[in-house]
């Protein structure tokens, strides 16, 4: 049994997007601030441990990840917006592809274009605030690891895993998870292993770390061939370089049963244990639920404790940090059945 300790700041409700296209329909963002502010309730009934606020690490740990460039942009972007007589929230809307010239443009049309792959993540006045205190919310979740807690809960909003190092997307603008590993590494950590269970691929974490052995991707996720990111995320992508068996994409169809779920995380667990890294980084999507609006995988709420009780098992410092996950009714439950079973798997020192 071990105390978890959770990192938290409102500041995540300065990031409140509108609209996203969903099947050629503006709905409202499925990434909503309600979801943070249900996953702290339920942390907070189940009485897992502490719940701080996040130091504020500076740009430091968030440019030893993004390039600066990228970082600027996302600093300046609404209010590039707004100077352009634009009101409503900031999206993108062609991108560079195969043979057309990817080069940053003077206009904010072409920048957004320029550092994004998608066009459901939008750009509001305070999407950076938010998304730098989510990236502290991370770093300090880390830091505490490094501190020798055991068990940590880093409750990020905006969510992380599909930024790459210059480009947003799929909701998320900073990499949370790749920032807090990349901190552990440069505190003097020699080996990081981040377990990505999120419904969809992070392609952003698994293209930061993808040429380098001491940080191991391994994501079990919705095929690309049907779903979203759609561009990475195939089995066998599996390493370049120094970094060749060091990443590892358990992609499953659609539909697929929580037993085939399951034995996939038994392979992914295997391949970490194998590692043997010095801390353990969860990205933990709970849009596997059977319930999620924009998901097809089907686990139910008891899964969600048996997942904490199997990650545990492995015996590592533990950091999970949140990424999706949007059946609202249930995302805190969810969660919490992970944190709870992985606390009480987890080791006391
Ligand atoms: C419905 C299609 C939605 C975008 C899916 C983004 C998933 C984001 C996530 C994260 F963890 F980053 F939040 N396509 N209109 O769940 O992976
Ligand atoms: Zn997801």
């Amino acid at each position: 049994m071990c105390s978890m300790l959770t990192i938290y700041s409102n500041d995540h409700q300065l990031h409140r997007g509108k609209f996203e296209l969903s099947g050629s329909e503006l709905v409202p963002c499925f990434e909503c601030p309600e979801r943070a502010d249900l996953v702290l309730a339920a942390v907070r009934k189940a009485g897992l441990g502490d719940i701080v606020e996040p130091r504020d690490f500076g740009l430091d740990p968030i440019c030893r990840v993004h390039d600066g460039r990228f970082v600027q942009f996302l600093q300046d972007a609404w209010d590039l917006w707004t100077a352009a007589g634009r009101s409503c929230d900031a999206l993108p809307y062609t991108w560079a592809v195969r043979d057309m010239q990817a080069q940053e443009p003077e206009h904010i049309d072409g920048k957004l274009a320029y550092f994004s792959f998608d066009a459901t993540s939008p750009i509001t006045s305070g999407t950076w605030q938010a998304t730098k205190t989510s990236a502290n919310t991370g770093l300090t979740g880390a830091a505490a690891l490094r501190n020798g807690d055991a068990c940590v809960f880093s409750l990020c909003r905006p969510p992380g895993h599909h930024a790459a190092v210059d480009y947003f997307g799929g909701y998320c603008y900073l990499n949370n998870v790749a920032i807090a590993a990349q901190y552990l590494r440069d505190q003097g950590a020699g080996k990081v292993a981040i377990l990505d269970v999120d419904y969809h691929h992070g392609n952003g974490t698994q293209s930061i770390f993808y040429d380098r052995d001491d940080v191991l991707f391994v994501s079990i996720h919705g095929d690309p061939d049907q779903e979203f990111p759609f561009f990475l995320g195939r089995s066998a992508e599996t390493g370049t370089g120094a970094g060749r068996g060091y990443n590892a994409n358990f992609p499953l169809r659609w539909h697929s049963s929580a037993d085939e779920w399951f034995a996939a995380l038994d392979k992914a667990t295997a391949i970490i244990a194998d590692y043997r890294p010095d801390y353990l980084l969860i990205s933990l999507g709970v849009d596997t639920f059977i319930e999620d609006p924009i998901s097809k995988f089907r686990l139910t709420n008891n899964d969600y404790l048996t997942m904490g009780t199997k990650i545990a098992a492995l015996g590592l410092p533990m950091q999970f940090v949140l990424e999706g996950g949007y059946a609202v009714g249930d995302i805190g439950v969810n969660v919490a059945n992970v944190l709870r079973a992985a606390a009480e798997g987890g080791d006391s020192k």
